[in-house]
């Protein structure tokens, strides 16, 4: 039987304790780290450029997980603006607000229960008619919607004029056209969801 020395005993505790410490402050640090105090969420038809839009306003980092219980995968990124952090979530495909699909179930229960102080539907300008209708559902619901006309490179190769002046008088809230694809629009989204997050937070009280 081989007897370990009292010493290298105790030394060895040393190490772990030390390697504790270390990881302690590690997570401390982590637990430091600043959370998102608004959150946007993207949510429109299949294959209008949702994720592509998640991706041009979050950048690399994100995390995708299934919605509880289901099969279907959420994505959860970051976006700074000005002084404000963001949680923007990309939603599954979804062609209204009254679910038949599983990913439609998760979509609503995404846009019913998580609060977001902007939602982003995103719409194909080449076929904008069908997809107003959806934007009015969610405008009704009373959720801060923000229109985004994307694809609109696409639209106007195929001769698609879109006025969006008129489109944001009739329906009443932010409209902006963007083809995410080549970030065109970009910068104007991200100062409209700024200034439209900004208009309907009460100013801080002066005294
Ligand atoms: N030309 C053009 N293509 C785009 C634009 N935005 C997205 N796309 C393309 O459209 C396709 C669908 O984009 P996604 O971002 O995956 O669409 P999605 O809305 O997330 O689709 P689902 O997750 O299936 O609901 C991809 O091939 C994109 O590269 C755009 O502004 N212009
Ligand atoms: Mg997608």
């Amino acid at each position: 039987m081989t007897r370990i020395p009292f010493f290298d005993i105790v030394r060895d505790a040393m190490r772990g304790a030390k390697r504790t410490q270390t990881d302690a402050v590690e997570s401390k640090a982590g637990e430091a780290e600043e959370t998102p105090r608004r959150r946007v969420m993207i949510v429109g038809n299949p294959n209008v450029g949702k994720s592509v839009l998640f991706n041009r306003l979050t950048g690399h980092y994100m995390v995708v997980s299934n919605y509880p219980g289901t099969t279907v995968e959420v994505a959860r990124g970051r976006m700074r603006l000005g002084e404000t952090l963001y949680e923007v979530v990309d939603t599954p495909g979804m062609y209204s607000l009254r679910p038949l699909s599983e990913e439609e179930r998760v979509g609503r229960a995404l846009i019913l229960n998580e609060a977001a102080d902007a939602v982003l539907h995103v719409a194909d300008a080449k076929n904008l008619e069908r997809m107003l209708p959806f934007t009015l559902q969610l405008i009704e619901a009373g959720l801060p919607v923000i229109l985004v006309v994307n694809m609109m490179d696409e639209a106007e190769r195929i001769g698609v004029k879109i006025d969006m002046e008129a489109l944001q008088d009739a329906v009443g809230v932010p409209v902006v056209g963007t083809a995410v694809l080549s970030g065109r629009g970009l910068e104007e989204l991200r100062n409209a969801i700024d200034e439209f997050i900004r208009s309907r937070t009460p100013a801080a009280v002066s005294v």
